[in-house]
């Protein structure tokens, strides 16, 4: 017996037959970077947010993020229209290095990455552009500009985090949903246009 299921045509023309592209995207980045706040500004649905208490357990996480009592304990979760064809899926990873050994399954089947960074700690994004610079997955970085922070050029990011000339650096704020929506686009062009050069090489 034949597979009977949906064929992508129901029959009306609603415009609905046209299934968009779906983009899985990670943001991640060190301990309290803005990662549940991009995805929450982001999303287009209700998002999915896991966060608990600050525990004791915490107390040895990096200092300097002022006022935060919750920690992502799993992950965000979002989604946003890029364009009419294209929706991206976005997962926010946890910051804390007791729950990186997540990061793997999230990274399952993913296009590519925002790694936010915050340029008064910008060592807590090392462990992010590293895990991501190994796997080979695109990435951009999103320098989240808090407010009250020392201001700085993407270029000296980009010399203080040794990245390649070709990795697009941003100053965003992640509490804009524009600004969201600014280096997501430029994420996936920066990725279909690696994943274009891979597949010219190909033999
Ligand atoms: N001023 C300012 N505050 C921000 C910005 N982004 C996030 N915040 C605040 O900074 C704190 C950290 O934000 P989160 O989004 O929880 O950070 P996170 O990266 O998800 O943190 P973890 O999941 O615990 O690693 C929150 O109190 C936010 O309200 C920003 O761009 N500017
Ligand atoms: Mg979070």
């Amino acid at each position: 017996m034949g597979y009977d299921g949906y064929d992508g045509y129901d029959g009306y023309d609603d415009g609905l037959d046209e299934v968009p592209t779906a983009v899985k995207i990670l943001i991640a980045g060190g301990f309290g970077v803005g990662k549940t706040t991009m995805v929450g500004a982001a999303t287009e649905i209700m998002p999915l947010h896991t966060e608990e208490v600050l525990s004791d357990y915490g107390a040895d996480e990096p200092s300097g993020v002022d006022g935060k009592t919750t920690t992502t304990v799993a992950l965000d979760f979002g989604r946003l229209s890029l364009a009419r064809d294209i929706v991206l899926y976005l997962f926010g990873m946890p910051g804390q290095e007791r729950f990186w050994f997540m990061w793997d399954d999230l990274a399952l089947g993913a296009l590519g990455a925002v790694v936010l960074a915050d340029t008064r700690r910008l060592t807590h994004c090392f462990a992010a552009v590293d895990y991501f610079e190994r796997r080979r997955l695109p990435f951009v970085v999103g320098v989240n500009c808090f407010d009250g922070a020392r201001r700085f050029h993407a270029e000296d990011v980009r010399r203080a985090l040794s990245l390649g000339p070709g990795v697009p650096v941003l100053l965003c704020d992640v509490r804009q949903p524009s600004s969201c929506g600014d280096i997501l686009a430029v994420l996936v062009d920066y990725a279909a246009g690696l994943l274009e050069s891979a597949r010219s090489v190909a033999p």
